[in-house]
C-alpha cells in the first residue's frame, strides 16, 4: 500500500449527486482504487461556501459517503472520510492563502460564475474555494486528482502553489496531475446542453440524480432539449444528442460508431426510450445498495471515523512540515 501513488478527489454534499458526478469522477474513482492508494473525501466545508440548510447538509453528506460505497468504491481499499473531520486542510489553506493572489484566484471561471448567479451571497469564503481544494490535494503528497474537465482550472492553481511554496522554502509537496478520462468527463445539462449538468441547477429536469426512480429517468430522457435535424449524429452542431450519446456510449459500453449505427433512419423516440433504459440498468445496481447502506448509518459511520483516522495521520505529517518551513514555533506539550 505504500508504495503505491497517491489519489485524492472529492464530491460536495451540497445536493443530490447527478450523472453527471457518477460519469465524471465516481465511475473513474472506482477504476483507480486497486492501482492506487486513494483519499475519497466528502468535501463538505467546500459545500457552506454556498448557502445549505443545516439538516440538509448532515443528511446529503452521509448520503455522499453511501452512494461512494454503492458505486464500487471499496471502504476497505481506499480512505473514505469527511473534509471537516480533518482540521489539517482548513490549517493549510490558511498558509496557502498566503502564497496567493487576488489576481489568480479573480480569474477562476467557477467563481466568476457563481457570482455571477447570486450577488448577493458573494461571500469570502466562495473566493478562497480554490485554495482549500488545493490544501485537500497538496495535504497528501497526492500524484493523480481524478475530477471533470470543469476542475482543470482549479487544479492548476494547485499547481502552480505547489510549485510556489516548494520554491519559496524549499521541496515540500508533490506536484499534482490532474486525470481526466476521455468520454464523459462533461456530462451535459439535459435541458441546456451546452451548459454542464450540475446538482445545484434550480430545473430538476436538468440533470439525473444517481438515484432516482425509472419512471422519472424515463420522463426527464424523454423531456431532453434536442434539435429538429432529426439525426442520430455525433456533433457539435447537436449539442443535446451528442450528449445523450456520449451517457449511452458510457453507461453501455457500445462505441459512439456503434450507436449512430443503430439508430441510422430512426427517430429521437427509439433513441431516446432506448437511452433512458440503458441509465435506468446503468443506475440499477447502484441504487440497490445505495438503499441496503442507508439502512445501516452504524456501518457508515465506522466508515467515516476510520477514514477520518487514516486520513488525519497523513495530513498532519505535511502541515508539520509546512508549519516549520515558514517559521511558526512548533507547539511543545507540557
Ligand atoms: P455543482 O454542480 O453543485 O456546482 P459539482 O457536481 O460540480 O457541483 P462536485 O460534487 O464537487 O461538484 O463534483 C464532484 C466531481 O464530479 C468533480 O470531479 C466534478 O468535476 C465532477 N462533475 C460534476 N459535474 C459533472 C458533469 N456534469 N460531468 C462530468 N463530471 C462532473
Ligand atoms: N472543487 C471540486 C470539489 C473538490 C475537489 C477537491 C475535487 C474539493 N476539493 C479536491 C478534487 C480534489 C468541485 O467543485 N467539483
Amino acid at each position: 500500500m505504500e508504495d503505491k501513488k497517491i489519489i485524492f478527489s472529492g464530491a460536495q454534499p451540497s445536493g443530490k449527486l447527478t450523472l453527471g458526478n457518477y460519469i465524471g469522477a465516481l465511475k473513474n474513482w472506482v477504476a483507480l482504487q486497486d492501482e492506487y492508494n486513494c483519499y475519497y473525501c466528502i468535501v463538505d466545508l467546500h459545500a457552506i461556501t454556498v448557502p445549505q440548510e443545516p439538516k440538509d447538509l448532515r443528511k446529503n453528506s452521509l448520503e455522499v459517503l453511501a452512494k461512494y460505497i454503492a458505486s464500487g468504491i471499496d471502504p476497505e481499499k481506499n480512505t473514505l472520510f469527511i473534509q471537516s473531520h480533518v482540521s489539517a486542510h482548513t490549517e493549510l489553506s490558511w498558509v496557502l492563502n498566503t502564497i496567493s493572489s487576488m489576481g489568480e484566484l479573480n480569474r477562476m471561471t467557477q467563481f466568476k460564475e457563481k457570482s455571477k448567479k447570486s450577488e448577493a451571497n458573494l461571500n469570502a469564503a466562495l473566493y478562497t474555494y480554490p485554495v482549500l481544494m488545493a490544501s485537500d490535494i497538496l495535504l497528501y503528497q497526492t500524484d493523480l486528482v481524478p475530477v471533470g474537465e470543469d476542475q482543470k482550472q482549479h487544479l492548476e492553481l494547485a499547481r502552480n502553489l505547489a510549485q510556489r511554496f516548494n520554491t519559496r522554502y524549499s521541496e515540500t509537496f508533490k506536484v499534482p496531475e490532474p486525470y481526466i478520462a476521455k468520454v464523459g468527463a462533461r456530462i451535459m445539462s439535459l435541458q441546456e446542453p451546452t451548459k454542464k449538468m450540475s446538482k445545484s441547477d434550480e430545473n430538476e429536469n436538468a440533470y439525473i440524480g444517481m438515484i432516482e426512480t425509472a419512471d422519472s429517468i424515463r420522463r426527464k430522457v424523454k423531456r431532453a432539449v434536442t434539435d429538429s435535424i432529426g439525426i442520430v449524429k455525433y456533433s457539435d452542431e447537436q449539442p443535446g444528442v451528442k450528449n445523450l450519446i456520449n451517457i449511452y456510449s458510457n453507461l453501455s459500453g457500445k462505441s459512439i460508431e456503434e450507436i449512430e449505427n443503430m439508430y441510422e433512419g430512426k427517430g429521437y423516440g427509439v433513441f431516446k426510450d432506448d437511452t433512458a433504459e440503458v441509465i435506468v440498468e446503468g443506475l440499477r445496481p447502484v441504487r440497490e445498495k445505495y438503499e441496503d447502506l442507508l439502512k445501516n448509518k452504524d456501518y457508515l459511520e465506522t466508515i467515516y471515523a476510520q477514514g477520518a483516522d487514516k486520513a488525519e495521520r497523513a495530513a498532519i505529517k505535511t502541515l508539520r512540515k509546512v508549519y516549520k518551513k515558514v517559521g511558526l514555533i512548533p507547539r511543545k506539550f507540557i
